[in-house]
């Protein structure tokens, strides 16, 4: 095949693969209140904040006192009007508008605010989703949040583009306040973390796969992560979670390097991220092979280590080009390095979307450079003699945004 008619294939298969966005914060119209979309909550999103701020000009304490229209306000006038929206976060919000015919030069934030929608039903959602060629979200689910719980507790109907994801950070880095909100439920557990309360943990554990039935179980982690270690946090893995997710054949997703709040003020847009050490990992990985792990790193300098270790280990599973990593040039530079090194044998992207609409652009920028990435890698193969046809290219993609991770969650 010629290289021509070879990167034509790969373009179109990479832009018309359904994609399965396997880690997003987004909630279905029946989730109300946590349901986010439109221009507001597109223009206060906290990559934009965090981005506005180093504009100076405002008192924090001000700026979080604002409605979120003012806020958005504020954020356009700086970002948008007062210099170029060069940045991934900014340009996202021009690339979402001209998808809705909106020129933001000529319409302004008033052209956009009519042309999305605040209050999405499913048949917006629908529309977003098509328009980003998204087939399924896989949502973080968090039962220690009240309102959330709430949701759940009342079998609130989910969109079926909507797949749950129990999340578990208050359990697992903050026990003593967790601690005190199980008790609150009717588990009998305490602060201080008593081995033969266990079972109660396991409980509510229990409880909450039932209620949900989430394709994974989640944690981010910070850069200091450690394990084995005498923490409450490792003990709450080897004696609960690990065996729980093994039971009913989960994955455990491990999202690390996030450094929580190094500028409160920024709310937030305050955390930072970290290089984590692999060790833990290995450690997870090989001592506890029935398990299986989905990883994602937040720092860039820990990519390539990732990459080896996903090699010593199958039951590990690289994910995505998380937060600070999802730029046109670090998804490039990970992009290449996994292909290089494990082939099409991971998840290519996630969006961590928390409103609607940012998966428009968040994903067309994916698709452009994982394009452009495996075009190079074909035509390298095309020139020592291989050739694949275009059934084979479409196998490949749909691995990479979706196959891969269903593939590994079904394992
Ligand atoms: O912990 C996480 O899931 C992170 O993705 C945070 O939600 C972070 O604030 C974020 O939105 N990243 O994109
Ligand atoms: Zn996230």
């Amino acid at each position: 095949m010629e290289e021509q008619s070879l990167s034509r294939i790969v373009e179109s298969k990479v832009a018309s693969v359904a994609i399965t966005d396997m880690h997003t914060h987004l909630f279905p119209p029946s989730f109300g209140s946590l349901q986010m979309s439109g221009a507001n909550h597109v223009l206060t999103y906290h990559y934009l904040i965090a981005e506005a701020f180093r504009t100076g000009a405002t008192d924090p304490k001000a700026f979080w006192k604002l409605s979120t229209s003012a806020q958005a306000d504020w954020i356009y006038h700086r970002l948008f009007q007062e210099m170029s929206p060069l940045s991934e976060a900014a340009s996202g919000v021009v690339e979402i508008a001209r998808q809705f015919s909106v020129n933001l030069q000529v319409d302004g934030l008033l052209g956009l605010r009519g042309a999305l929608s605040e209050d999405a039903n499913d048949e917006y959602i629908d529309r977003i989703l098509k328009m980003a060629g998204v087939d399924n979200v896989v949502m973080t689910n968090d039962p220690f949040d009240p309102v959330e719980r709430g949701y759940w507790e009342n079998k609130t109907p989910l969109n079926p583009h909507f797949v749950p994801a129990l999340r578990l950070d208050p359990l697992v880095n903050q026990w003593t306040q967790a601690a005190s909100t199980l008790s609150s439920l009717g588990y009998r557990v305490s602060p201080e973390f008593q081995d033969g309360r266990v079972v109660e943990v396991r409980r509510f554990l229990e409880d909450w796969v039932n209620r949900m039935a989430p394709v994974y179980l989640a944690i981010s982690l910070p850069d200091s992560f450690d394990f084995p270690d005498l923490s409450v946090r490792s003990r709450l893995l080897e004696a609960v979670i690990l065996p729980l997710c093994r039971q009913h054949k989960l994955p455990l997703a491990l999202m690390i390097g996030a450094k929580r709040q190094v500028n409160p003020s920024l709310g937030p847009a305050g955390d930072s991220t970290g290089k984590a050490a692999m060790t833990p990992l290995e450690n997870l990985c090989r001592d506890f092979p029935d398990n299986k792990f989905l990883v994602s790193l937040l720092s860039r300098e820990n990519q390539h280590e990732l990459i080896v270790t996903a090699r010593k280990f199958g039951n590990l599973m690289p994910f995505g080009c998380w937060w600070f990593l999802n730029t046109d040039t670090l998804v490039e530079e990970i992009m290449r390095m996994r292909v290089e090194l494990i082939g099409p044998t991971f998840i290519a992207q996630h969006s961590d979307a928390r409103v609607l609409e940012h998966l428009i652009y968040k994903w067309a920028r994916t698709r452009r450079v994982v394009a452009r990435v495996l075009v190079d890698k074909y035509q390298k193969l095309a020139k020592v003699g291989w050739t694949v046809d275009s059934a084979r290219i479409e196998a490949d993609v749909k691995a990479l945004f979706q196959q891969n991770f269903w593939d590994f969650a079904s394992r």
